[in-house]
């Protein structure tokens, strides 16, 4: 693909959601701070969001929101669904950012969640059948680690964590293998920040990633420290169906970024958050759910097919 070509086709792979954000802090039911980064799945015919919210003191818990057209009408919980809990020491400055799997071998979802202790931030895991009572499996790995999520199923008998630690401060998405969710193992480095490009400086993983025919397609953030800040877009790649530590393509443009005013207006200017994807394998529709300038959530829509072929996958 050309370079203008390219640069045309990243520019429309993504469509806003016309009525955008479609959760704020305003509409919450009780006093927050901010609304963002939800981990978002099709559960009993509706959308349900698993939201990020800041509270006053500036410490996240997660709580649910549903809609059956995951466009509007949004439902919002009285009560949060998962808060960190004071008497586990990894969670005592709260709980973020969460990413959710429907596991197909253990018929439940697991929630991996960033897990905020007095060392650094990590990964936990709960799960739930019903998103009504949850069970807490604690940390996955020590600090610093942010922005897991596993593949919804095994390969070649094993579970498969995306995650990203942060090395002499650069942060790369690592894959870690484990044969009982509790113990993992086998790292290996997946995708690194590329030196110069627009995901010079770190890269993180966005939603779970979506299986394809073609492969295990994965959205992710690249940062690039500028002089007034960090600049934080996102890329595509595409990992190998049986070995996903192999990567068979990745987008050399960034194909979403902030733009819009309410990207561009909040507690951080200019951040577009990715976290939940729902995708619908016969339209062939990906509704992706992100926090925007880590105060709203938003959507947005693109398309497996268009994706695919953005990459070069006929
Ligand atoms: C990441 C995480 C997210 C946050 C994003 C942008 O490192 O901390 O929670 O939304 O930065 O500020």
């Amino acid at each position: 693909m050309s370079q203008d070509v390219e640069y045309q086709t990243a520019a429309v792979l993504f469509d806003r959601y016309g009525d955008n954000p479609i959760i704020t802090p305003d509409g919450w039911p009780y006093l927050v701070n901010a609304t963002f980064n939800p981990g978002a799945v099709e559960h009993d015919d509706e959308t349900l969001l698993l939201v990020r919210v800041e509270d006053m003191r500036g410490f996240s818990h997660l709580t649910i929101a549903r809609s059956k057209d995951g466009r509007s009408d949004w439902s919002i919980d009285e009560e949060p669904f998962l808060q960190p809990d004071p008497d586990i020491g990894e969670e005592q400055m709260g709980i973020e950012d969460p990413r959710i799997v429907w596991m197909e071998d253990r018929e439940e979802y697991a929630i991996t969640y960033v897990s905020f202790s007095s060392g650094g931030p990590t990964v936990s895991l709960a799960t739930t059948k019903d998103f009504e009572s949850v069970e807490k499996k604690g940390i996955l790995l020590p600090p610093e680690h942010k922005d897991a999520a596993l593949f919804p199923r095994m390969i070649d008998g094993r579970y498969v964590m995306l995650h990203r630690p942060v090395v002499r401060d650069q942060a790369h998405i690592w894959m870690s293998f484990s044969s009982d969710l509790k113990y993992w193992g086998d790292h290996r480095m997946v995708l690194p920040v590329r030196q110069g490009w627009w995901d010079c400086s770190r890269v993180t993983l966005g939603p779970p990633p979506i299986e394809t025919n073609e492969g295990w397609l994965v959205l992710y953030h690249g940062v690039r420290e500028t002089a007034s800040g960090n600049c934080c877009r996102v890329g595509l790649a595409l990992l190998d169906p049986n070995e996903p530590w192999k990567v068979i393509r990745r987008s050399s443009h960034w194909v979403f970024g902030p733009r819009r005013a309410y990207e561009q207006t909040g507690d951080v200017p200019g951040v577009t958050f990715l976290t939940g994807a729902v995708s619908n394998r016969r339209t062939r529709e990906v509704r992706v759910y992100y926090g925007a300038a880590d105060s709203t959530v938003c959507l947005a829509t693109s398309n497996l097919d268009a994706m695919l072929e953005y990459l070069g996958i006929e």
